[in-house]
């Protein structure tokens, strides 16, 4: 009877094999202070043959955390709330100064270059990837160039 109980661990194994999560690239957040609200940027890529969609983003170190996409509209800057970020299959969406952006708002402690932000991303897939957002004033490397 012990064979039952290893095959459902065998099949789970090749279903999370064969569902390519996405993949976190060049996380970074600006420096803030304790209290206020920090802003991530990142590129997602989605390596699966799916569409998936960036739904949530939490931290530990931050009381609520949001996505965001800053639009100009009539010459004022402006951003609002958005539920997910579209991923296409083989693609990838860039988090940039200027569009999409993740606010962590209300700061548990200080965010000084060289420190690290870890954040929780969840997917419409249901997958969850953990990230690192570096602390910096400009991406730590090279956006991905585009296929
Ligand atoms: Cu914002």
């Amino acid at each position: 009877m012990r064979s039952l109980p290893i095959a459902a661990v065998v099949s789970m194994g090749l279903a999370s094999a064969a569902h390519a999560a996405p993949q976190v690239q060049a996380a970074w957040s600006r420096p803030a202070a304790q209290g206020t609200t920090g802003a991530g940027f990142m590129t997602l890529a989605n390596p699966g043959p799916k569409p998936d969609a960036l739904v949530a983003v939490a931290s530990p170190l931050a009381g609520q955390v949001m996505i965001h996409q800053s639009a100009m509209a009539g010459g004022v800057a402006s951003m609002k709330m958005v539920a997910q970020v579209p991923l296409p299959p083989g693609g990838h969406v860039t988090f940039a100064p200027g569009g999409y952006h993740v606010m962590f708002v209300g700061l548990t402690r200080a965010l000084k270059l060289g420190d690290t932000l870890p954040a929780t991303l969840t997917f419409a897939s249901g997958a969850r990837v953990k990230a690192s957002f570096v602390v910096g004033l400009t991406p730590p490397v090279a956006p991905v160039p585009k296929p």
